[in-house]
């Protein structure tokens, strides 16, 4: 009898059973990738443009706003199903749905952003779990006790890294003024008050090991997949790439973690909060590096955007200027000190209510600088309505909401593109024309768990550069620019650091 090896290798002898077995296992693979589950008749319709068989509308991912904006208009209701893979997703748009994927509870945020932004596995209770443990730790981290504890060391980070860019090289083209690109230095300012905040000190306060994690995190950031959103199950290069980034930023915590244990020499800080809780090992991991990708990169670009902003707009930088200088103003001990003696013995209270200009300043930094679109999952085993259109979000399905509808409205924000802060001014509230007007923070059943915190990093680095600098926009070798920095790409799926670098020349402010 011939053995099961020598079979194997004469497909031409093999019995008919095989050939059948064979062919069923292929065809039945071959249904599993691309058969896609129809959509339910009462889902909305299908926008096909730009579909792939199997995979697709890989559009949404490449174009999303060009995407979007061409469903919508190509619509009947304003609403569109299409799919991702095997994902069905319903875009939404019109204040109806805006409601509905706002304050719907059965939607899910954190299994919408899972599976559709870094191609998560499908969502288990596990899952489930780890975002209730995520988002009760983020609280307890971001309540203002912690604030009130880490206050000097957070203000005194801000100074020193302005005291720094004081102490820069001049720039070549005129050694009265130096250069820096805000998108790194203050991206770093803002890494450090996270970390301080929601990480761990012994990162915070060595430069070294700041750079080495901050750029661990960049790159895992970066390596994304959209094969792997796709396709779940599918080891996309650019994935393990990110999973190899994703570890070597893991290992550092683990290093922390170990050392601790050892030495029995605790912190006082987020990370060491999370081992009192008795928290297994893959739990810290996961929140540390969850809690970079909420607490970094919207704070930190947005932190380059408002000092770009006010460089590009100065009666809105002497408005700011004004608000600070009276603040110091007011705190003045000493004529001996400086301005930012000064803002260093500001309080919690102090930062969090004399400085609402900055605040307006981030809200529309915000506002235009904030592309792409926010996800849910329908959880609920049932289907959702969409208003009272008759259609739904069906079982198992996704949403997605597009804020640029409402944040690049002409009719709610006129001359949407223009950094204007005096919308929101009580006599204009132009964020206050429509339900669900403004999305800058979330709104509704998800509203940003760190828009305290951000606020405060956002006073801090606005306060110390503008009281600190006179600033202007240049290019990298400090030649005054005139030209304006080229608008984000609404096309981008998140807020990202400008592709072309953004360059701020600043000196010492005139007395
Ligand atoms: C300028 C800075 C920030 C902006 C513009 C921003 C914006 C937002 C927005 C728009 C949402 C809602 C997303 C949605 O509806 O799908 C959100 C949610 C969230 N944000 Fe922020 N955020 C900022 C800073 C932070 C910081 C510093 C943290 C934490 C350290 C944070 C933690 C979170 C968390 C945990 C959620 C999810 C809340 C939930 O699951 O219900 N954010 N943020
Ligand atoms: C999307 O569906 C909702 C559901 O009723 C509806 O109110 C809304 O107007 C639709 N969108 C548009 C742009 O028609
Ligand atoms: C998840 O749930 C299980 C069992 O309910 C529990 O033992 C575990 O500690 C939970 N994990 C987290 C991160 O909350
Ligand atoms: C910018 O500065 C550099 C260095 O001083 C100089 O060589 C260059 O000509 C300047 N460019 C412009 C456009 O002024
Ligand atoms: C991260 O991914 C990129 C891909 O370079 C790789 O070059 C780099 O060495 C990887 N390691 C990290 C993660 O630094
Ligand atoms: C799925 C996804 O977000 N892919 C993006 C990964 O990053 C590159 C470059 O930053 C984008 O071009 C991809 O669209
Ligand atoms: C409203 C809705 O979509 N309900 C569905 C949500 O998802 C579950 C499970 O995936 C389905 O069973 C529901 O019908």
């Amino acid at each position: 009898m011939a053995t099961v090896a020598e079979t194997l290798l004469s497909p031409q002898s093999w019995p008919a059973s095989l050939w059948v077995l064979l062919l069923t296992g292929l065809a039945t693979l071959a249904v599993q990738v691309c058969w896609r589950p129809a959509l339910p008749k009462n889902a909305p319709k299908w926008w096909k443009e730009g579909d792939w068989p199997v995979l697709g509308a890989l559009r949404f991912y490449s174009q999303r706003a060009d995407f979007y904006r061409e469903a919508i208009s190509h619509s009947p209701s304003g609403n569109f199903s299409f799919y991702v893979g095997k994902k069905q997703l319903i875009g939404l748009s019109g204040p109806e749905a805006r409601k509905a994927f706002f304050d719907s509870r059965d939607l899910s945020l954190s299994e919408g952003f899972a599976e559709l932004s870094t191609g998560g596995p499908a969502a288990d209770r596990t899952m489930d779990n780890f975002s209730a443990f995520f988002n009760r730790n983020l609280i307890a981290m971001l309540k203002k006790e912690n604030f009130v504890k880490n206050l000097d060391l957070m203000a005194g980070d801000t100074r020193k890294a302005c005291e720094a860019l004081a102490a820069a090289p001049p720039s070549k083209a005129d050694p009265a003024w130096k250069v820096t690109n805000p998108f790194d230095s203050l991206y770093q300012v803002v890494y450090q008050l996270t970390m301080r905040t929601v990480g761990a000190n012994d990162i915070a306060e060595d430069p070294e090991l700041l750079r080495k994690t901050l750029s661990m995190f960049e790159r895992f950031e970066k390596y994304n997949s959209t094969l792997k959103i796709v396709f779940p199950w599918f080891p996309a290069p650019g994935h393990l790439l990110r999973i190899y980034n994703g570890t070597r930023l893991a290992m550092v915590f683990q290093k922390l973690i170990d050392r601790r244990t050892k030495t029995g020499k605790k912190g006082n800080d987020a990370l060491q909060y999370l081992i009192d809780q008795g928290a297994g090992i893959r739990d810290i991991i996961t929140f540390q590096i969850g809690a970079l990708f909420a607490g970094q990169i919207n704070s930190g670009i947005n932190a380059a955007w408002v000092q770009v902003h006010l460089a590009r707009n100065p009666e809105w930088l002497a408005r700011v200027r004004d608000e600070v200088d009276a603040a110091v103003a007011r705190h003045r001990l000493e004529e001996s000190q400086t301005p930012a003696e000064v803002l260093s013995t500001l309080t919690v209270d102090d930062w969090e209510s004399e400085f609402p200009l900055i605040d307006l300043c981030l809200r529309e930094s915000i506002r235009i600088t904030l592309p792409g679109t926010a996800f849910r999952k329908n959880v609920s085993g049932r289907d959702i309505p969409i208003g009272s259109t008759g259609e739904v979000i069906p079982a198992g399905a996704f949403a997605a909401y597009w804020p640029d509808e409402v944040h690049l409205d002409e009719n709610l924000y006129p001359d949407p593109l223009r950094f204007d802060p005096g919308r929101y001014f009580e006599n204009r509230a132009e964020d206050k024309k429509a339900h669900h007007g403004y999305l800058g923070w979330g709104s509704g059943r998800h509203p940003c768990l760190g828009m305290k915190f951000a606020k405060l990093e956002m006073a801090f680095i606005t306060a110390y550069f503008v009281v600190m600098f006179d600033f202007e926009l240049s290019d990298k070798d400090g030649n005054l620019s005139t030209k304006a920095p080229r608008p984000v790409c609404r096309n981008q799926k998140q807020a990202e650091k400008p592709k072309e670098p953004i360059y701020l020349r600043y000196k010492p402010r005139a007395p």
